[in-house]
């Protein structure tokens, strides 16, 4: 038992205190959503204490720490993930069931913390998770944003946006800790000044408008170890509550304008997974957090040392992407302008303690800010990024001379742009990339020229996921069926999961295994039912779909092709064919037209392939409203093929691909991202991988693309449903539903290059791959066996085996041991 508050009589008592206390209510009377407080509440208090606790033993070990610096923290729901880590859940849904209470319904009543768009920032979550499990000092930064990732509904087949309104009935989870408050500042001009004193340079911000970041802290529980992390989220409000007599002083406009930008702030996440949008708005985001997060460091800092100058020796800073990368100029300024270090001082302190990561190739997605945007909203940081650039291009001159060439790929300020990951990797001392196939790409493509600058900065960091929510907490039954079988060491060190190796010969054990499968079809199969009206047979193949919304993706081609076996089965009725659920789940930005249409013809292609009654149920397809991390919980249990068919070269890793494989489902995909890695744990015989490689796509970009009208001509069956896309079969007879989708594929109208992501190249090695699939799950002995073997072969993709590498060969942290914050 993990605290004496949990014993269950006393666990049961608070409950009933908190109802009572909280809502003049008896547990009968109380709401689910009443009921989802009162006992979040009671672990928020032993929680509290531990994080209590945890800084205590931090603070005298002084030791290291690492800021994680994300936009984005997409954290899911907490009660169930806290409960796990504190080794009670079970203890608590005892508890609760004698008091007439399910925790299933309990859980279900928290709203998802959707503070991320996708893999990016579910990452970030993951890392967070895995740093307290494994005892390291760790904060993540990032913005409370009022409203999350938008909340999917799908009417008619199309996507609508609804605001995630995830504050509304209050976070028992958070900690405002107003105490810490920092200004930030936006705009207006420097003058500079020489100080009578030093004869140094001082640069004054003037005319400026500010907010003031509030930091909300939400403790982040390690697993049954007693420590608890911090996530910090920044909120905004203005400097100056807004007052009357400020009216009456005529600064009306001003403080209604500062009122209206600390709203405006932290308002709402941008939407976009992997793609730039250029906005004001978000540049202002990307600098408050980051000012407020290295003002709080560097004070925090400072309690302790009184040399700045050796800021690196307590202090890492990873920078997520390229988006909080405002942070290096930030960093300068605030050791030049406010610690009094010269320049050199300051350069010697930030490129000893940023790091960069690395998460795409995608050209859309790289954050290059026009200048006179830059200058004008961050005018002293501009400053400070010129002097980088101008000292940095002194050197590639040295290094280079004469090549100019070099010198207009490698500058941060180039053709009226300020391009963030060019600053990244000049003043990081680490670049990583997130899988070895991407890192290489980063190598040898990309980033070419600086790696062949400072080679030595370069590593890759192959991501990971947390087993704690993917499988303790997602899928309870094959958790307990595993540690039954190998002891439950593999929570908190996946590499022991590899014991189940033996027991891929076991037939019992396999017959088990698939039961477990099976339960968990049942269970998605409910939720499909409840919420989606559909009925789904969980015998047939569960194939599925669930990530965000992407051309290079490739969710067309998904669709593309289950359509063509649409028409197989409607014109050979008599082909042996085994039934499968086709599932999808996946949000599309909200401006990104293709990505609508693609999600409009899937549930099109539903409609039309559900109601179909002479196909006797052969194929059903299902789009899943509203994917997000606690639904994806119960989808990666139940699936029997994971589909990662992106374009050989774009995913730079994935992770949904490893939590698939955590939960025993085969890969259909590429040789892309980490695909490459799981086919290399797994055995390319427990795989089922097509396409073109990642240097013939490469080959062919280089070379201005293939000629899709050639396959199209050729290839009857593949015209044929092309041409449905246009032909009324799936939109009641309008032509024109689709036609954006299709001139994508043959560039009859588009701007872009036909075919982009060579879906109609890859189209009949994907076919056959989804034939191989289907022979494959007949003979039921040797899927168990291939299903199995994911699960057995995972051991690498722990998200806590990625965070020793960081701190290995990044961070340099040591572990902190901490003890229990509660009276025992
Ligand atoms: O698209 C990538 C995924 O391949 C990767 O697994 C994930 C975590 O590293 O990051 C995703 N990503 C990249 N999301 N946004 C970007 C570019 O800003």
């Amino acid at each position: 038992m993990f605290s004496k508050r949990f014993e269950k009589e006393t666990f049961k008592q608070t409950v009933k205190d908190n109802i009572r206390t909280l809502y003049r209510k008896t547990i009968e009377e109380a709401t689910p959503q009443q009921l989802f407080q009162a006992v979040s509440y009671a672990v928020k208090d032993v929680i509290f204490d531990d994080w209590f606790a945890t800084q205590k033993a931090y603070d005298e070990a002084d030791a290291k720490t690492v800021y994680y610096m994300s936009m984005e923290f997409l954290m899911g729901r907490a009660l169930g993930n806290n409960l796990i880590n504190m080794t009670v859940y079970k203890d608590v849904k005892e508890a609760l069931d004698e008091m007439g209470i399910d925790l299933n319904v309990i859980e279900d009543q928290e709203p998802d913390a959707a503070l991320g768009n996708g893999g990016l920032g579910r990452l970030a979550a993951c890392f967070l998770d895995s740093l307290a499990t494994l005892n390291y000092p760790a904060y993540g930064c990032g913005i409370r944003y009022r409203y999350g990732m938008f909340k999917q509904k799908i009417e008619n087949g199309y996507q609508k946006e609804v605001p995630d309104d995830w504050l509304r009935e209050g976070n028992p989870f958070e900690l405002r800790r107003e105490e810490y408050a920092k200004e930030v500042r936006f705009g207006g001009n420097i003058r500079f000044e020489k100080d009578p004193a030093t004869g140094k340079d001082i640069f004054i911000q003037e005319n400026y408008e500010s907010v003031l970041a509030i930091p909300y802290d939400m403790p982040i529980v390690g697993y049954g170890n007693h420590v608890v992390n911090t996530l910090r989220v920044w909120d905004a409000k203005a400097i100056t509550d807004f007052k009357l007599d400020e009216f009456d002083r005529g600064n009306y406009h001003k403080a209604v304008e500062q009122e209206n930008l600390a709203k405006l702030i932290v308002d709402v996440l941008y939407p976009n997974d992997n793609h730039y949008s250029g906005k004001e708005l978000r540049l202002k985001q990307q600098y408050f957090f980051i000012s407020a997060s290295l003002q709080a460091l560097i004070a925090k800092y400072k309690k302790k040392h009184d040399d700045v100058r050796k800021l690196y020796e307590k202090v890492v800073i990873q920078m997520n992407d390229t988006h909080p990368t405002v942070a290096v100029p930030e960093l300068m300024r605030l050791l030049i302008d406010q610690e009094g270090l010269n320049w050199e001082e300051a350069w010697d302190v930030t490129t000893k303690t940023c790091a960069y990561t690395n998460h795409t190739i995608m050209a859309e997605a790289l954050e290059k800010w026009p200048i006179d945007l830059f200058s004008r909203l961050l005018p002293r940081i501009y400053q400070i990024v010129q002097e980088i650039d101008r000292r940095f291009l002194i050197k590639v001159r040295e290094m280079y001379p004469g090549n100019e060439h070099k010198v207009k790929k490698m500058a941060i300020l180039m053709d009226g742009q300020v391009r963030m990951a060019n600053m990244a990797i000049i003043a990081g001392f680490s670049v990583n990339g997130v899988a070895r196939l991407h890192t290489d790409i980063l190598k040898t493509q990309q980033l070419r020229d600086f790696y062949e600058m400072m080679p030595e900065k370069f590593n890759n960091k192959t991501n990971g996921i947390t087993q704690r929510r993917f499988l303790a907490h997602g899928n309870p039954l094959l958790a307990d069926w595993i540690t039954d079988k190998i002891g439950d060491g593999w929570i908190t060190d996946l590499s022991q999961i590899a014991k189940l190796k033996p027991y891929v010969e076991d037939e019992t054990a396999r017959r088990e295994f698939m039961e477990i499968k099976y339960k968990n079809k049942v269970r998605l199969a409910k939720y499909i039912k409840e919420h989606n009206g559909i009925d789904v047979d969980p015998r047939s193949i569960f194939d599925v779909q669930v990530k965000r919304l992407h051309e290079y993706k490739r969710q067309f081609l998904n669709i593309l092709h289950i359509m063509y076996l649409y028409n197989q089965i409607k014109e050979h009725p008599e082909m042996s064919f085994y039934p499968r659920t086709f599932i999808f789940g996946a949000k599309a930005a909200a401006g990104y037209l293709r990505a609508k249409e693609t999600i409009k013809l899937i549930n099109s292609v539903a409609e039309v392939v559900n109601n179909d009654r002479s196909i006797n149920g052969k194929l059903k397809v299902v789009f899943i409203e509203d994917y997000r991390v606690s639904n994806a919980e119960l989808i990666f249990a139940a699936a029997d093929v994971s589909e990662q068919i992106s374009t050989a070269s774009k995913e730079a890793s994935g992770t949904g691909n490893m939590k698939f494989m955590l939960n025993g489902a085969p890969t259909l995909g590429t040789m892309d991202g980490a695909n490459v890695e799981i086919v290399q744990e797994v055995g390319a015989e427990n795989a089922f991988i097509f396409g073109l490689s990642s240097e013939e796509v490469i080959n062919y970009e280089n070379n201005g693309g293939y000629n899709p009208q050639d396959i199209y001509f050729n290839d009857w069956e593949l015209k044929r449903v092309v041409d449905q896309l246009m032909d009324g079969t799936y939109s009641h007879g309008d032509h024109n539903m689709y036609k954006n989708l299709y001139n994508s594929l043959l560039n009859t109208q588009s701007t872009d290059k036909a075919d982009m992501y060579f879906i109609l190249k890859d189209f009949r090695s994907y076919a056959d791959a989804q034939k191989r699939v289907e022979e494959a799950y007949r003979d039921q002995q040797r899927w168990s066996r291939m299903a199995m073997m994911q699960t057995a072969c995972c051991g690498k993709f722990s998200s806590d085996r990625t965070i020793e590498e960081y701190v290995a060969d990044i961070w340099h942290l040591e572990k902190v041991e901490v003890p229990s914050g509660q009276e025992e």
